[in-house]
Protein backbone atom coordinates (compact mmCIF):
# COMPACT_ATOMS: atom_id res chain seq x y z
CA UNK A 1 0.00 0.00 0.00
CA UNK A 2 1.80 3.30 -0.50
CA UNK A 3 2.35 5.36 2.32
CA UNK A 4 -0.35 8.15 1.62
CA UNK A 5 -3.10 5.29 1.78
CA UNK A 6 -1.38 3.55 4.79
CA UNK A 7 -1.42 6.76 7.07
CA UNK A 8 -5.27 7.65 6.38
CA UNK A 9 -5.43 4.22 6.94
CA UNK A 10 -3.45 3.71 9.91
CA UNK A 11 -5.03 6.52 11.60
CA UNK A 12 -8.64 5.00 10.90
CA UNK A 13 -7.02 1.97 12.48
CA UNK A 14 -5.98 3.13 15.52
CA UNK A 15 -9.65 5.02 16.34
CA UNK A 16 -10.96 1.76 15.95
CA UNK A 17 -8.71 -0.69 18.18
CA UNK A 18 -7.05 -0.68 21.21
CA UNK A 19 -3.34 -0.81 22.06
CA UNK A 20 -1.68 -4.16 21.60
CA UNK A 21 -0.60 -5.54 24.67
CA UNK A 22 3.28 -5.92 26.53
CA UNK A 23 3.49 -9.12 25.44
CA UNK A 24 4.06 -9.91 21.46
CA UNK A 25 2.04 -12.42 19.94
CA UNK A 26 2.29 -14.58 17.06
CA UNK A 27 0.08 -15.68 14.90
CA UNK A 28 0.22 -19.48 14.51
CA UNK A 29 -0.88 -22.18 13.26
CA UNK A 30 -4.09 -21.58 15.26
CA UNK A 31 -4.02 -17.84 14.58
CA UNK A 32 -3.91 -15.57 17.47
CA UNK A 33 -4.74 -17.00 20.68
CA UNK A 34 -4.27 -16.19 24.11
CA UNK A 35 -6.45 -15.06 27.37
CA UNK A 36 -9.00 -13.10 26.15
CA UNK A 37 -8.06 -9.44 27.79
CA UNK A 38 -4.56 -9.65 25.52
CA UNK A 39 -6.95 -9.81 22.27
CA UNK A 40 -9.03 -6.59 21.18
CA UNK A 41 -6.22 -5.24 19.11
CA UNK A 42 -5.16 -8.06 17.35
CA UNK A 43 -9.10 -8.79 16.54
CA UNK A 44 -9.43 -5.38 15.32
CA UNK A 45 -6.63 -5.58 13.55
CA UNK A 46 -7.51 -8.92 12.02
CA UNK A 47 -10.99 -7.85 11.08
CA UNK A 48 -8.79 -4.88 9.07
CA UNK A 49 -6.53 -7.64 7.36
CA UNK A 50 -9.43 -9.60 6.19
CA UNK A 51 -10.78 -6.24 4.28
CA UNK A 52 -7.40 -5.74 2.92
CA UNK A 53 -7.22 -9.39 2.26
CA UNK A 54 -10.39 -9.42 0.24
CA UNK A 55 -9.62 -5.93 -1.70
CA UNK A 56 -6.26 -7.51 -2.78
CA UNK A 57 -8.53 -10.09 -4.19
CA UNK A 58 -10.52 -8.14 -6.39
CA UNK A 59 -13.36 -8.07 -4.06
CA UNK A 60 -13.97 -11.63 -3.18
CA UNK A 61 -15.33 -12.72 0.20
CA UNK A 62 -12.76 -13.47 3.04
CA UNK A 63 -13.89 -14.72 7.25
CA UNK A 64 -12.95 -14.01 10.46
CA UNK A 65 -13.38 -16.32 13.23
CA UNK A 66 -13.35 -15.63 16.89
CA UNK A 67 -13.23 -18.51 18.79
CA UNK A 68 -10.12 -20.18 20.87
CA UNK A 69 -11.52 -23.74 19.76
CA UNK A 70 -10.36 -25.92 22.82
CA UNK A 71 -8.47 -23.91 24.91
CA UNK A 72 -10.78 -22.73 28.32
CA UNK A 73 -13.42 -20.93 28.48
CA UNK A 74 -11.31 -17.41 29.57
CA UNK A 75 -9.34 -17.78 26.33
CA UNK A 76 -10.15 -16.59 23.11
CA UNK A 77 -8.46 -16.20 18.93
CA UNK A 78 -8.82 -14.63 15.90
CA UNK A 79 -8.38 -16.52 12.63
CA UNK A 80 -9.05 -15.56 9.26
CA UNK A 81 -10.19 -17.45 6.28
CA UNK A 82 -9.20 -17.14 2.69
CA UNK A 83 -11.71 -16.95 -0.62
CA UNK A 84 -11.08 -20.46 -1.20
CA UNK A 85 -12.41 -20.67 2.29
CA UNK A 86 -9.60 -22.75 3.51
CA UNK A 87 -7.10 -20.95 6.19
CA UNK A 88 -5.69 -17.46 5.47
CA UNK A 89 -2.58 -17.86 2.90
CA UNK A 90 0.86 -18.75 4.57
CA UNK A 91 2.55 -15.26 2.87
CA UNK A 92 -0.34 -13.00 5.03
CA UNK A 93 0.70 -14.53 8.29
CA UNK A 94 3.79 -12.25 9.22
CA UNK A 95 1.31 -9.25 8.16
CA UNK A 96 -0.83 -10.07 10.78
CA UNK A 97 1.88 -10.40 13.46
CA UNK A 98 3.38 -7.08 12.27
CA UNK A 99 -0.18 -5.36 11.89
CA UNK A 100 -1.71 -6.65 15.54
CA UNK A 101 1.61 -5.82 17.47
CA UNK A 102 1.99 -2.50 15.94
CA UNK A 103 2.01 0.61 18.30
CA UNK A 104 1.02 3.80 17.54
CA UNK A 105 0.10 5.35 14.12
CA UNK A 106 3.57 5.05 12.35
CA UNK A 107 3.86 1.69 13.55
CA UNK A 108 0.59 0.79 12.31
CA UNK A 109 1.08 3.02 8.95
CA UNK A 110 4.77 0.83 8.09
CA UNK A 111 2.58 -2.36 8.82
CA UNK A 112 -0.18 -1.08 6.29
CA UNK A 113 2.51 -0.58 3.62
CA UNK A 114 3.84 -4.08 4.10
CA UNK A 115 0.12 -5.40 2.82
CA UNK A 116 0.38 -6.35 -1.22
CA UNK A 117 -2.44 -3.58 -2.87
CA UNK A 118 -1.95 -4.33 -6.65
CA UNK A 119 -5.33 -3.25 -7.86
CA UNK A 120 -6.53 -3.42 -4.20
CA UNK A 121 -7.40 0.61 -3.94
CA UNK A 122 -10.93 0.31 -5.72
CA UNK A 123 -11.71 -3.06 -4.81
CA UNK A 124 -15.27 -2.91 -2.83
CA UNK A 125 -14.42 -5.75 0.20
CA UNK A 126 -16.36 -8.25 1.51
CA UNK A 127 -15.67 -9.65 5.07
CA UNK A 128 -18.13 -12.39 6.61
CA UNK A 129 -17.69 -12.12 10.65
CA UNK A 130 -18.69 -15.19 12.82
CA UNK A 131 -17.89 -16.13 16.81
CA UNK A 132 -18.29 -18.39 18.99
CA UNK A 133 -20.29 -18.53 22.11
CA UNK A 134 -16.97 -17.79 24.72
CA UNK A 135 -18.48 -14.58 26.76
CA UNK A 136 -15.53 -12.61 25.17
CA UNK A 137 -16.69 -13.24 21.98
CA UNK A 138 -19.19 -10.69 21.13
CA UNK A 139 -17.32 -7.57 22.23
CA UNK A 140 -13.59 -8.85 20.14
CA UNK A 141 -16.27 -9.71 17.14
CA UNK A 142 -17.13 -5.87 17.58
CA UNK A 143 -14.07 -4.84 17.57
CA UNK A 144 -13.04 -6.87 14.70
CA UNK A 145 -16.02 -4.97 12.45
CA UNK A 146 -14.73 -2.14 13.38
CA UNK A 147 -11.26 -3.13 11.97
CA UNK A 148 -13.02 -4.26 8.96
CA UNK A 149 -14.88 -1.10 8.24
CA UNK A 150 -11.82 1.06 9.09
CA UNK A 151 -9.96 -0.88 6.02
CA UNK A 152 -12.74 -0.05 3.82
CA UNK A 153 -15.36 -2.64 4.26
CA UNK A 154 -18.56 -0.25 4.51
CA UNK A 155 -20.00 -3.42 5.86
CA UNK A 156 -19.37 -6.52 7.18
CA UNK A 157 -21.23 -9.57 7.10
CA UNK A 158 -21.86 -10.48 10.84
CA UNK A 159 -23.12 -14.31 10.63
CA UNK A 160 -23.01 -14.55 14.13
CA UNK A 161 -22.77 -17.52 16.03
CA UNK A 162 -21.50 -20.14 14.22
CA UNK A 163 -19.16 -23.22 14.06
CA UNK A 164 -15.45 -22.58 12.69
CA UNK A 165 -16.63 -24.58 9.78
CA UNK A 166 -19.74 -22.92 9.00
CA UNK A 167 -18.02 -19.33 8.96
CA UNK A 168 -15.51 -21.20 6.18
CA UNK A 169 -18.35 -22.83 4.49
CA UNK A 170 -20.35 -19.39 4.13
CA UNK A 171 -17.10 -17.82 2.61
CA UNK A 172 -16.56 -20.75 0.11
CA UNK A 173 -20.03 -20.94 -1.22
CA UNK A 174 -20.74 -17.10 -1.28
CA UNK A 175 -17.68 -16.90 -3.67
CA UNK A 176 -19.07 -19.51 -5.32
CA UNK A 177 -22.17 -17.71 -6.35
CA UNK A 178 -24.55 -19.75 -4.70
CA UNK A 179 -26.87 -19.38 -1.45
CA UNK A 180 -24.20 -18.45 1.77
CA UNK A 181 -26.37 -18.82 4.95
CA UNK A 182 -26.31 -20.92 7.95
CA UNK A 183 -29.75 -22.04 6.65
CA UNK A 184 -28.06 -23.53 3.42
CA UNK A 185 -25.09 -25.01 5.39
CA UNK A 186 -27.66 -27.12 6.80
CA UNK A 187 -30.10 -27.86 3.80
CA UNK A 188 -26.76 -28.60 1.92
CA UNK A 189 -25.21 -31.29 4.50
CA UNK A 190 -28.53 -32.70 5.42
CA UNK A 191 -29.64 -32.97 1.55
CA UNK A 192 -26.27 -34.81 0.50
CA UNK A 193 -26.12 -37.32 3.54
CA UNK A 194 -29.80 -38.48 2.19
CA UNK A 195 -28.98 -38.33 -1.63
CA UNK A 196 -25.38 -40.67 -0.64
CA UNK A 197 -27.83 -43.41 1.22
CA UNK A 198 -29.90 -42.77 -1.79
CA UNK A 199 -32.37 -44.74 -0.31
CA UNK A 200 -30.19 -47.67 1.32
CA UNK A 201 -29.04 -48.27 4.80
CA UNK A 202 -31.91 -45.93 6.35
CA UNK A 203 -33.03 -46.08 9.95
CA UNK A 204 -29.24 -48.06 10.07
CA UNK A 205 -29.41 -50.92 7.79
CA UNK A 206 -25.69 -51.38 9.25
CA UNK A 207 -26.79 -51.47 13.04
CA UNK A 208 -25.04 -48.35 13.33
CA UNK A 209 -28.15 -45.93 13.51
CA UNK A 210 -31.21 -47.75 15.25
CA UNK A 211 -30.59 -45.43 18.37
CA UNK A 212 -29.65 -41.87 18.49
CA UNK A 213 -26.26 -40.79 17.70
CA UNK A 214 -24.70 -39.64 20.70
CA UNK A 215 -22.65 -36.34 20.42
CA UNK A 216 -20.65 -34.53 23.17
CA UNK A 217 -20.77 -31.02 22.02
CA UNK A 218 -17.81 -29.75 24.40
CA UNK A 219 -20.57 -27.08 25.60
CA UNK A 220 -19.76 -25.37 22.82
CA UNK A 221 -20.66 -23.48 19.59
CA UNK A 222 -21.16 -26.98 17.56
CA UNK A 223 -24.60 -27.95 20.10
CA UNK A 224 -26.61 -25.44 18.89
CA UNK A 225 -25.61 -25.98 14.98
CA UNK A 226 -25.69 -29.84 16.12
CA UNK A 227 -29.36 -29.38 17.60
CA UNK A 228 -30.37 -27.08 14.09
CA UNK A 229 -28.37 -29.81 11.67
CA UNK A 230 -30.76 -32.85 13.42
CA UNK A 231 -33.57 -30.74 12.94
CA UNK A 232 -33.59 -30.68 8.99
CA UNK A 233 -31.76 -34.12 8.86
CA UNK A 234 -35.57 -35.41 10.69
CA UNK A 235 -35.61 -39.09 10.50
CA UNK A 236 -32.67 -39.37 8.99
CA UNK A 237 -30.65 -39.34 11.66
CA UNK A 238 -31.39 -39.02 15.20
CA UNK A 239 -28.74 -36.98 17.23
CA UNK A 240 -29.06 -36.70 20.79
CA UNK A 241 -26.77 -33.73 22.21
CA UNK A 242 -24.94 -33.64 25.38
CA UNK A 243 -22.74 -31.62 27.02
CA UNK A 244 -25.09 -28.75 24.67
CA UNK A 245 -23.90 -26.14 26.93
CA UNK A 246 -25.43 -26.07 30.21
CA UNK A 247 -21.85 -26.84 31.91
CA UNK A 248 -18.17 -25.08 31.14
CA UNK A 249 -16.98 -24.80 27.82
CA UNK A 250 -14.09 -27.50 27.31
CA UNK A 251 -13.88 -28.52 30.78
CA UNK A 252 -13.51 -32.38 31.28
CA UNK A 253 -15.35 -32.93 27.76
CA UNK A 254 -14.84 -32.44 23.87
CA UNK A 255 -12.40 -33.91 21.62
CA UNK A 256 -9.34 -32.72 22.90
CA UNK A 257 -9.62 -34.34 26.17
CA UNK A 258 -11.60 -37.48 24.67
CA UNK A 259 -8.57 -37.98 21.97
CA UNK A 260 -5.71 -37.12 24.63
CA UNK A 261 -6.99 -38.93 27.54
CA UNK A 262 -9.13 -41.55 25.70
CA UNK A 263 -11.36 -41.29 28.61
CA UNK A 264 -15.81 -40.88 28.52
CA UNK A 265 -16.52 -37.47 28.55
CA UNK A 266 -18.32 -35.71 31.22
CA UNK A 267 -22.18 -37.17 31.08
CA UNK A 268 -21.04 -39.96 29.38
CA UNK A 269 -20.11 -43.42 30.88
CA UNK A 270 -19.72 -47.17 30.87
CA UNK A 271 -23.73 -46.83 29.99
CA UNK A 272 -23.14 -45.89 26.88
CA UNK A 273 -21.60 -48.77 25.89
CA UNK A 274 -23.06 -50.18 22.29
CA UNK A 275 -24.00 -46.74 21.12
CA UNK A 276 -22.04 -44.44 19.06
CA UNK A 277 -20.79 -41.58 20.30
CA UNK A 278 -18.76 -38.83 18.58
CA UNK A 279 -17.16 -35.95 20.41
CA UNK A 280 -16.46 -32.38 18.83
CA UNK A 281 -14.48 -29.70 19.69
CA UNK A 282 -15.28 -26.07 21.25
CA UNK A 283 -15.53 -24.96 17.76
CA UNK A 284 -16.74 -28.02 16.22
CA UNK A 285 -13.61 -28.20 13.67
CA UNK A 286 -12.26 -31.61 15.32
CA UNK A 287 -14.10 -35.10 15.17
CA UNK A 288 -13.29 -38.16 17.40
CA UNK A 289 -15.68 -40.95 18.40
CA UNK A 290 -15.41 -43.58 21.29
CA UNK A 291 -17.01 -46.91 21.31
CA UNK A 292 -17.59 -49.56 24.14
CA UNK A 293 -18.83 -53.03 23.27
CA UNK A 294 -19.51 -53.65 26.49
CA UNK A 295 -19.86 -51.39 30.34
CA UNK A 296 -16.95 -53.18 31.52
CA UNK A 297 -14.44 -52.37 28.21
CA UNK A 298 -12.59 -49.14 28.68
CA UNK A 299 -13.99 -46.78 25.73
CA UNK A 300 -11.77 -47.50 22.11
CA UNK A 301 -10.77 -44.26 20.49
CA UNK A 302 -11.42 -43.75 16.61
CA UNK A 303 -9.51 -40.68 16.05
CA UNK A 304 -8.77 -38.61 13.16
CA UNK A 305 -6.11 -41.43 11.83
CA UNK A 306 -9.24 -44.08 11.59
CA UNK A 307 -11.87 -41.56 10.19
CA UNK A 308 -9.36 -41.19 7.35
CA UNK A 309 -8.54 -45.28 6.88
CA UNK A 310 -13.24 -45.57 6.99
CA UNK A 311 -12.98 -42.38 4.32
CA UNK A 312 -9.95 -43.98 1.88
CA UNK A 313 -11.37 -47.66 2.24
CA UNK A 314 -15.04 -46.43 1.34
CA UNK A 315 -14.16 -43.78 -1.49
CA UNK A 316 -11.69 -45.90 -3.06
CA UNK A 317 -14.17 -48.28 -3.67
CA UNK A 318 -16.94 -45.94 -4.79
CA UNK A 319 -14.31 -44.45 -6.93
CA UNK A 320 -13.57 -47.31 -8.57
CA UNK A 321 -17.61 -48.67 -8.99
CA UNK A 322 -18.01 -45.53 -10.78
CA UNK A 323 -15.24 -44.92 -12.94
CA UNK A 324 -13.70 -48.61 -13.18
CA UNK A 325 -11.23 -50.49 -11.62
CA UNK A 326 -7.92 -48.52 -12.93
CA UNK A 327 -9.37 -44.71 -12.80
CA UNK A 328 -7.22 -42.15 -13.99
CA UNK A 329 -8.32 -39.91 -10.80
CA UNK A 330 -5.86 -40.86 -7.81
CA UNK A 331 -7.08 -40.81 -4.00
CA UNK A 332 -4.67 -40.35 -2.09
CA UNK A 333 -4.27 -39.68 1.75
CA UNK A 334 -2.56 -36.92 3.89
CA UNK A 335 -1.26 -37.03 7.27
CA UNK A 336 1.10 -35.97 9.64
CA UNK A 337 4.48 -38.00 11.67
CA UNK A 338 1.71 -37.97 14.94
CA UNK A 339 -0.33 -40.63 12.55
CA UNK A 340 -0.75 -43.74 14.64
CA UNK A 341 2.29 -46.25 12.81
CA UNK A 342 -0.56 -48.84 12.65
CA UNK A 343 -3.17 -46.74 10.51
CA UNK A 344 -0.39 -45.75 8.32
CA UNK A 345 0.38 -49.74 7.64
CA UNK A 346 -3.50 -50.43 7.26
CA UNK A 347 -4.30 -47.31 4.42
CA UNK A 348 -1.39 -48.55 2.52
CA UNK A 349 -0.95 -52.22 2.42
CA UNK A 350 -4.70 -53.12 3.30
CA UNK A 351 -6.39 -50.80 1.06
CA UNK A 352 -3.79 -49.92 -1.47
CA UNK A 353 -4.15 -46.18 -0.98
CA UNK A 354 -0.86 -43.52 -1.11
CA UNK A 355 0.16 -41.63 1.88
CA UNK A 356 1.42 -38.43 2.11
CA UNK A 357 3.14 -36.94 4.93
CA UNK A 358 2.86 -32.91 5.50
CA UNK A 359 3.93 -30.38 8.51
CA UNK A 360 1.34 -30.56 11.18
CA UNK A 361 -1.29 -28.12 11.23
CA UNK A 362 -3.97 -27.98 8.58
CA UNK A 363 -2.75 -25.52 6.24
CA UNK A 364 0.07 -28.07 5.77
CA UNK A 365 -2.19 -30.98 4.98
CA UNK A 366 -5.05 -29.03 2.90
CA UNK A 367 -2.25 -28.19 0.02
CA UNK A 368 -1.00 -31.18 -0.31
CA UNK A 369 -4.20 -33.11 -0.14
CA UNK A 370 -4.90 -30.90 -3.27
CA UNK A 371 -2.81 -33.14 -4.85
CA UNK A 372 -4.98 -35.94 -5.00
CA UNK A 373 -8.40 -36.11 -7.56
CA UNK A 374 -9.49 -37.34 -4.05
CA UNK A 375 -7.39 -35.72 -1.44
CA UNK A 376 -8.03 -37.13 2.22
CA UNK A 377 -6.27 -35.47 5.00
CA UNK A 378 -7.10 -35.85 8.64
CA UNK A 379 -4.31 -35.09 11.87
CA UNK A 380 -4.67 -37.71 14.31
CA UNK A 381 -6.65 -35.35 16.60
CA UNK A 382 -9.80 -35.59 14.24
CA UNK A 383 -9.40 -32.39 12.41
CA UNK A 384 -9.56 -32.74 8.78
CA UNK A 385 -11.63 -33.45 5.76
CA UNK A 386 -11.73 -34.96 1.99
CA UNK A 387 -10.98 -33.16 -1.01
CA UNK A 388 -12.21 -33.60 -4.64
CA UNK A 389 -10.95 -31.82 -7.45
CA UNK A 390 -12.92 -30.45 -10.42
CA UNK A 391 -11.84 -33.05 -13.01
CA UNK A 392 -12.80 -35.94 -10.56
CA UNK A 393 -15.85 -33.87 -9.87
CA UNK A 394 -16.76 -33.66 -13.58
CA UNK A 395 -16.02 -37.68 -14.56
CA UNK A 396 -18.49 -38.42 -11.76
CA UNK A 397 -21.17 -36.09 -13.47
CA UNK A 398 -20.34 -37.71 -16.61
CA UNK A 399 -20.87 -41.08 -15.00
CA UNK A 400 -23.73 -40.37 -12.90
CA UNK A 401 -26.08 -40.08 -16.04
CA UNK A 402 -26.06 -43.25 -17.08
CA UNK A 403 -27.84 -46.20 -15.55
CA UNK A 404 -27.03 -49.16 -13.24
CA UNK A 405 -24.51 -49.26 -10.78
CA UNK A 406 -21.97 -47.41 -12.18
CA UNK A 407 -23.76 -44.25 -12.13
CA UNK A 408 -25.14 -44.89 -9.14
CA UNK A 409 -22.05 -44.71 -7.34
CA UNK A 410 -20.88 -41.73 -8.94
CA UNK A 411 -24.06 -40.13 -7.65
CA UNK A 412 -22.78 -41.39 -4.03
CA UNK A 413 -19.90 -40.16 -4.58
CA UNK A 414 -20.97 -36.44 -5.54
CA UNK A 415 -23.40 -36.46 -2.72
CA UNK A 416 -20.18 -37.12 -0.40
CA UNK A 417 -18.60 -34.04 -2.43
CA UNK A 418 -21.29 -32.01 -1.41
CA UNK A 419 -21.89 -33.64 2.38
CA UNK A 420 -18.02 -32.91 3.51
CA UNK A 421 -16.74 -29.10 3.93
CA UNK A 422 -14.21 -29.23 1.62
CA UNK A 423 -13.47 -25.60 2.74
CA UNK A 424 -11.87 -26.93 5.93
CA UNK A 425 -12.21 -29.88 8.71
CA UNK A 426 -16.56 -29.68 9.94
CA UNK A 427 -17.26 -32.11 12.76
CA UNK A 428 -20.72 -31.85 11.41
CA UNK A 429 -19.92 -32.55 8.03
CA UNK A 430 -17.66 -35.73 9.25
CA UNK A 431 -20.52 -37.13 11.82
CA UNK A 432 -22.83 -37.46 8.81
CA UNK A 433 -19.91 -38.47 6.40
CA UNK A 434 -19.29 -41.38 8.42
CA UNK A 435 -21.94 -42.60 9.68
CA UNK A 436 -23.47 -42.45 5.90
CA UNK A 437 -19.98 -44.78 4.97
CA UNK A 438 -20.96 -47.12 8.05
CA UNK A 439 -24.23 -47.81 6.92
CA UNK A 440 -23.45 -47.70 2.92
CA UNK A 441 -20.72 -50.46 4.06
CA UNK A 442 -22.84 -52.22 6.07
CA UNK A 443 -20.71 -52.06 9.17
CA UNK A 444 -21.02 -51.94 13.07
CA UNK A 445 -18.70 -49.60 15.41
CA UNK A 446 -17.09 -53.08 16.10
CA UNK A 447 -16.23 -53.61 12.54
CA UNK A 448 -14.23 -49.80 12.19
CA UNK A 449 -12.63 -50.66 15.31
CA UNK A 450 -11.44 -53.93 14.30
CA UNK A 451 -9.38 -52.39 11.06
CA UNK A 452 -6.50 -51.99 12.77
CA UNK A 453 -4.85 -51.89 16.79
CA UNK A 454 -3.02 -48.73 17.25
CA UNK A 455 0.70 -49.28 18.19
CA UNK A 456 0.89 -47.93 21.39
CA UNK A 457 2.19 -44.54 21.35
CA UNK A 458 3.27 -41.52 24.24
CA UNK A 459 3.31 -37.75 24.22
CA UNK A 460 5.37 -35.73 26.23
CA UNK A 461 5.88 -31.71 26.31
CA UNK A 462 9.28 -30.58 26.91
CA UNK A 463 9.82 -26.76 28.01
CA UNK A 464 13.28 -25.89 26.60
CA UNK A 465 15.18 -22.19 26.46
CA UNK A 466 14.38 -21.67 23.14
CA UNK A 467 12.09 -24.09 21.31
CA UNK A 468 13.39 -22.30 18.42
CA UNK A 469 16.62 -23.89 18.11
CA UNK A 470 14.94 -26.87 17.31
CA UNK A 471 14.37 -27.35 13.35
CA UNK A 472 13.18 -29.98 11.29
CA UNK A 473 13.19 -31.44 7.85
CA UNK A 474 10.97 -34.20 5.93
CA UNK A 475 7.73 -33.45 7.18
CA UNK A 476 9.14 -33.14 10.96
CA UNK A 477 10.53 -36.62 10.96
CA UNK A 478 14.02 -35.75 10.82
CA UNK A 479 15.93 -33.17 13.54
CA UNK A 480 18.62 -31.18 11.53
CA UNK A 481 18.85 -28.87 14.78
CA UNK A 482 20.84 -29.16 16.97
CA UNK A 483 22.96 -31.25 15.16
CA UNK A 484 23.45 -33.84 18.52
CA UNK A 485 19.99 -34.28 18.79
CA UNK A 486 18.63 -36.84 15.81
CA UNK A 487 21.91 -39.25 16.45
CA UNK A 488 20.49 -39.90 19.92
CA UNK A 489 16.55 -40.18 19.01
CA UNK A 490 17.84 -42.69 16.65
CA UNK A 491 19.97 -44.50 19.32
CA UNK A 492 16.90 -44.63 21.25
CA UNK A 493 14.81 -45.75 19.05
CA UNK A 494 16.62 -48.80 17.63
CA UNK A 495 16.68 -50.09 21.24
CA UNK A 496 12.79 -51.12 21.12
CA UNK A 497 10.22 -53.09 18.61
CA UNK A 498 8.71 -51.01 16.14
CA UNK A 499 10.01 -48.38 17.64
CA UNK A 500 9.40 -44.27 16.45
CA UNK A 501 10.02 -40.83 17.83
CA UNK A 502 10.14 -37.56 16.53
CA UNK A 503 10.25 -34.13 18.31
CA UNK A 504 9.30 -31.10 17.06
CA UNK A 505 8.86 -26.94 18.76
CA UNK A 506 5.07 -26.55 19.08
CA UNK A 507 3.71 -24.02 16.80
CA UNK A 508 0.63 -23.11 20.05
CA UNK A 509 2.85 -23.42 22.65
CA UNK A 510 6.23 -22.68 23.86
CA UNK A 511 7.08 -26.01 24.53
CA UNK A 512 8.79 -29.07 22.42
CA UNK A 513 6.67 -32.14 21.66
CA UNK A 514 7.68 -35.38 21.78
CA UNK A 515 5.93 -38.57 20.26
CA UNK A 516 6.76 -42.16 20.30
CA UNK A 517 5.74 -45.41 19.49
CA UNK A 518 6.41 -48.99 20.02
CA UNK A 519 5.46 -52.44 20.37
CA UNK A 520 4.39 -52.34 23.43
CA UNK A 521 2.86 -49.17 26.06
CA UNK A 522 5.86 -49.47 28.49
CA UNK A 523 8.42 -49.69 25.57
CA UNK A 524 6.80 -46.10 23.93
CA UNK A 525 6.80 -44.29 27.41
CA UNK A 526 10.32 -45.67 28.21
CA UNK A 527 11.11 -44.41 24.46
CA UNK A 528 9.78 -41.01 25.16
CA UNK A 529 11.03 -40.41 28.45
CA UNK A 530 14.56 -40.87 26.32
CA UNK A 531 14.00 -38.53 24.01
CA UNK A 532 12.76 -36.19 26.14
CA UNK A 533 15.53 -36.64 27.83
CA UNK A 534 18.01 -36.12 24.97
CA UNK A 535 15.80 -32.71 24.08
CA UNK A 536 16.58 -31.66 27.65
CA UNK A 537 19.94 -32.66 27.75
CA UNK A 538 20.81 -30.87 23.92
CA UNK A 539 18.73 -27.81 23.80
CA UNK A 540 19.43 -27.06 28.13
P1 LIG B 1 1.09 -27.80 17.83
O1 LIG B 1 0.98 -27.13 19.15
O2 LIG B 1 1.88 -27.04 16.79
O3 LIG B 1 1.54 -29.21 17.98
C1 LIG B 1 -1.54 -28.36 17.76
C2 LIG B 1 -1.86 -29.71 17.19
C3 LIG B 1 -2.01 -29.58 15.69
C4 LIG B 1 -3.05 -28.53 15.31
C5 LIG B 1 -2.76 -27.24 16.06
C6 LIG B 1 -3.82 -26.19 15.85
C7 LIG B 1 -1.00 -31.92 17.83
C8 LIG B 1 0.20 -32.74 18.09
N1 LIG B 1 -0.78 -30.65 17.46
O4 LIG B 1 -0.37 -27.88 17.16
O5 LIG B 1 -2.34 -30.83 15.16
O6 LIG B 1 -4.35 -29.00 15.54
O7 LIG B 1 -2.60 -27.46 17.47
O8 LIG B 1 -4.88 -26.26 16.71
O9 LIG B 1 -2.13 -32.38 17.97
ZN1 LIG C 1 -11.22 -26.47 16.95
Amino acid sequence: MDSTAASAMASALSKASAAPPDVRLAYGTAGFRGEASLLPAATARCGALAALRSREKRGAATGIMVTASHNPVQDNGVKLADPSGAMMAAAWEPLAAQLANARGDAALAEALQAVPWEGAATAAPRVFVGRDTRPSSEGLTAGAVRGAIAAGCAEPTDVGVVTTPQLHWVVREHNAGREATEEAYYAALAGAFSRSLGGRGDGGAGGVAAQALLVDAANGVGAQALVRLAERLGRALTLEVRNAGSGVLNLRCGADLVQKERVWPENFSAADAGRVVASVDGDADRLVFLYAASPSDAPALLDGDKIAALSARHLGGLLRAALGDQPSATVGVVQTAYANGASTRYIKDNLGVTVAVAKTGVKHLHPAAEEFDVGIYFEANGHGTVLFSDKVLGQLAEAAKGEGDAAAAAGRMLAFADMINQAVGDALSGILMVEAMLRLEGMRMSDWVAFYTDLPSRQLKVTVRDKGEIKTERAETLCVAPAALQPKIDAAVAKYASGRSFVRPSGTEDIVRVYAEAATQADADALADEVAAAVRETCA
